[in-house]
């Protein structure tokens, strides 16, 4: 990275172009005096000159600072400023650089450094907002020991490590600035203990306003249970006496695992049965496990440069996703995980803002915290398990915490480990961080005299920058079985490595029916010519739970796409197919719900973008309309018996055996609803004693267009609930019905609970409608318009937000001439917006490059 000397605005930087830091730190000290609007920022920073740097110049990071002094060895330094930093003449040996400088947290909208929600302090200074608290080497290569004193009238004032009084704190662990955390305010906490397998007692506090309390224990459990996995699977202790977590109301991404001090938005770890659902309970013991799980891989082993932002993310998504697993059962986390990849990252990794899982340049780095960096991440992590299995994995993982503590590291160091540990060169391997696009995996098979040939034949198309590809190493899980269904061939890794590979199983009485890509051993789109009577029998036979799912989502893809593209009507055999996945009852009631969840608009948008046919979302809608009729009227008669069997008696727990009973029920709830007006939607609604019940039946009746008296009481009801409030503001646009949609999202921005001062709010209503996809893309157009005016808007105040909300437009090279011209137009007139950001700009060009 080009660090050395000030960079200007919109600047491009490459991987290629890295050098280490002019300087190291060895120790920082930092003084706070909080206050609104003139917040100073007095530091004492111990730097001496780094003896592998390429360029000497002493040049420290700083944007939005006012300098009030600054002083080397006691001398003032003469500094010259620019707007992203200042460089000073330093002498060649170690020296004490002194400063003050003077911010206003107040007025930081862009939640980046040092701002205020809702009164209290709090900052966020991943990727690179430590800059905007004082000047320093931001850089994740530069770690220093931190003491930190925070002077103001708050009652609670926190930072990283241990803490010493009187707002004071020192954190023993050498950390890069990104890490860095302070909050301060009116705060309550709810306090627990753990007690490592070495016997270190620590104290773990959620701090939360007063009021959200009764939110907390179940982040704490989730808290504890997540340091007792990494103890046990990763042989992973915490190193502190102290972990702290704040919950913040204003906070642009999930949540930050600074050092001992995790800052989460409420919405990532506020839950109470009344106010959140089973998903937001799943998904805050995700995000919990996910931040505690960065303690060491990202904090104690951190990256050396933002390129190599996966090697702590993949990894931790990947570990975050093995605990849910093991929580939950593998079967229904390995499908979600495979739902979120497909419905985010292949939709990334097919469109114009494709790019590695490390990425070779970036304007702002902010904007490659996306799903491949973060979830094909995480794929590349399960795919060299597999390929090296479990025993030489975990003994890697070893060697990298052994040899890389307190190192910022690199993705070749993370390699090495493997390579030393297994004699195996893994160089083939790292094509997959290098090489974007989605492989597709063609299959061919064959049979003679007993030997089953299977013959995979793979492909990458081209992506921005890439044209061509190399043959990637794709470990492709295979099981066969013999027409009466049963496991003729256990599950067998086929390691393809050449274009064109061939597997050859011998000794078979008659052609198999195979499983292909069992538990989606890899990342990729198989294309298979594959008959639904197949499909059909995998549904009910294959032993693998991925796979038996996959094929269930296959059947309902062509069904769909049979439906929309030749007319057809809905097909009889998947109907009897799904009644016979209800009536099984060996299959829980978790993987049962799943299999009813049929392919979102998105998906048959891709299945028929892959097929060559332009896809039309507002017939997609309406055809998903006319099978989900089928689907009820076909499961008619078993409707009342499941929802009555899936009912859950005594209190509320999100345990997933009872959350699993509620998505059957729930699901059944969906279809009876489309046959009954909603009179069972609005009985459980009335009678609902949780948010997930409540919400459910809520979603039913406004898709059924009966459930204005409910969606009012339900607002007068939570309106002092800003987290269940978002739900509500989601709700009205996802359930509006096309352009009533964007007409819909437009209304609500004059509602006097919207505002764009915060993520989750502006999330719920313009999230809510790049999801709501026959919406989004009405003919008319009025929701492309409708966002790009908000997405101006917002930018001025918050880029980040802004411009990762500028995906919804990644598609438009999928659509029909009339909607990309006017999407295109919508890019454009974003484009030309006077001001706009780099961060905003950067994702505007690449969508349109
Ligand atoms: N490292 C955090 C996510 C995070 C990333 C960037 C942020 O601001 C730009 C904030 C949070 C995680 O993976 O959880
Ligand atoms: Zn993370």
């Amino acid at each position: 990275m080009k660090d050395a000397s000030p960079a200007t605005p919109s600047q491009t930087i490459y991987l290629k172009d890295y050098t280490p830091p002019s300087h190291l730190v060895d120790s920082v000290e930092l003084v706070f005096k909080l206050h609104p609007t003139q917040t100073r920022v007095i530091s004492k920073i111990a730097f001496r000159p780094n003896p592998d740097a390429a360029d000497p110049t002493f040049y420290l990071h700083g944007e939005q600072l006012k300098l009030i002094r600054a002083s080397i060895d006691g001398q003032d330094a003469n500094a010259k400023v620019t707007d992203l930093g200042l460089t000073a003449q330093a002498p060649d040996a170690p020296f004490l650089w002194e400063a003050e400088v003077e911010i206003s947290p107040a007025t930081n909208t862009a939640l980046e450094g040092l701002y205020m929600s809702n009164g209290m302090y709090c900052t966020q200074c991943e990727a690179e907002g430590f800059r905007k608290i004082t000047y320093y080497p931001d850089r994740p290569d530069v770690m220093a020991v931190f003491t930190v004193k925070i002077e103001g009238e708050e009652p609670v004032k926190l930072s990283n490590g241990n803490d010493l009084g009187d707002g004071t704190w020192h954190d023993p662990h050498p950390k890069p600035a990104y890490l860095f955390a302070l909050v301060a305010g009116d705060l309550v906490n709810l306090h627990d203990t753990f007690t490592t397998r070495s016997g270190r007692k620590v104290d773990l506090n959620i701090y939360v306003r007063d009021g959200d309390l009764h939110k907390t224990p179940f982040g704490m459990d989730a808290l504890k249970r997540s340091m007792t996995w990494d103890e046990e699977v990763y042989g992973r202790e915490y190193d502190l006496d102290l972990f702290n977590i704040v919950a913040v109301d204003d906070f642009n991404m999930g949540a930050m695992e600074n050092k001992g001090l995790n800052i989460f938005n409420s919405a990532a770890v506020l839950a109470s049965p009344d106010t959140a659902t089973d998903g937001n309970f799943h998904r805050i013991e995700t995000i919990i496990a996910h931040e505690y799980f960065h303690n060491w891989t990202g904090n104690r082993i951190t990256c050396r440069d933002w390129f190599q932002l996966c090697l702590k993310e993949g990894l931790t998504v990947f570990r975050d996703q093995q605990f849910s697993g093991d929580t939950r059962g593998h079967a229904v986390e390995r499908i979600s995980d495979v739902l979120q990849l497909r419905a985010r990252q292949f939709r990334e990794d097919n469109g114009p803002l494709a790019h590695p899982v490390r990425p070779e340049s970036f304007v702002e780095i902010n904007n490659f915290y996306t799903a491949t960096v973060y979830e094909k991440g995480a794929e590349v992590i399960g795919m060299l398990k597999t390929l090296i299995g479990d025993a030489d994995y975990y003994e890697g993982c070893d060697l990298y915490f052994t040899r890389h503590d307190g190192q910022a590291c690199t993705i070749e160091d993370w390699l090495k480990c493997f390579e030393d540990v297994t004699g195996r060169d893994l160089a083939q391997f790292k094509l997959w961080y290098s090489q974007a696009g989605t492989p597709r995996v063609k299959v061919d098979e064959s049979f003679h005299d007993g030997t089953y040939t299977l013959t995979f034949i793979q492909s990458t198309p081209p992506t921005p920058g890439q044209d061509t590809k190399d043959p990637k190493v794709i470990p492709i899980a295979v099981g066969l079985l013999n027409e009466a269904g049963e496991e003729i061939h256990a599950t067998k890794v086929c390691e393809v490595t050449d274009e064109v590979h061939k597997f050859r199983f011998t000794g078979l009485e008659a052609k198999p029916v195979p499983s292909i890509n069992r538990n989606f051993s890899a990342p990729i789109i198989l294309e298979r010519d594959q008959s639904n009577a197949e499909r059909a029998f995998l549904l009910a036979h294959d032993t693998d739970p991925f796979n038996k799912w996959e094929a269930g989502r296959a059947l309902a893809r062509d069904v769909m796409v049979r439906m929309v593209t030749e007319d057809a009507t809905p097909d009889q055999a998947y109907l009897d197919a799904l009644v016979a996945v209800a009536r099984d009852d060996t299959l829980e009631p978790g993987f049962k719900a799943m299999c009813f969840s049929g392919p979102s608009n998105d998906d048959i948008q891709q299945a028929l973008v892959d097929g060559g046919v332009t896809p039309d979302p507002t017939r997609i809608f309406l055809t998903g309309q006319t099978l989900n009729l089928a689907i009820s009227q076909t499961m008619q008669d078993l409707l009342p018996r499941i929802y009555a069997e899936m009912q859950v008696d005594g209190p509320y727990s999100p345990r997933s055996e009872d959350a699993d009973r509620r998505f059957w029920g729930n699901a059944a709830l969906a279809m009876l609803s489309r046959l009954d007006g909603g009179a069972q939607a609005a009985a459980q609604y009335a009678s609902a004693d949780n948010m997930t019940q409540q919400l459910a039946a809520l979603g039913c009746l406004l898709r059924a267009e009966v459930g204005e008296a409910q969606n009012a009481a339900f607002y007068a009801q939570w309106k002092d609930d800003r987290l269940v409030i978002d739900k509500w503001f989601s709700m009205q646009v996802s359930h509006a019905k096309l352009a009533a949609a964007p007409a819909k999202a437009a209304e609500l921005t004059a509602h006097p609970d919207f505002t764009m001062a915060n993520p989750n709010r502006f999330r719920a209503v313009f999230g809510a409608l790049a999801g709501n996809s026959a919406g989004f893309h009405e003919p008319g157009g009025s929701g492309y318009a409708l966002l790009a005016d908000w997405l101006i808007k917002l930018d001025a105040k918050n880029p980040q937000i802004a411009a990762r909300m500028s995906t919804a437009f990644e598609t438009w090279p999928r659509y029909d001439a009339d909607r990309q011209g006017m999407m295109r137009e919508a890019l454009t007139r974003i484009q030309a917006a006077p001001g706009l950001s780099p961060d905003l700009s950067e994702m505007v060009n690449r969508i349109l490059a």
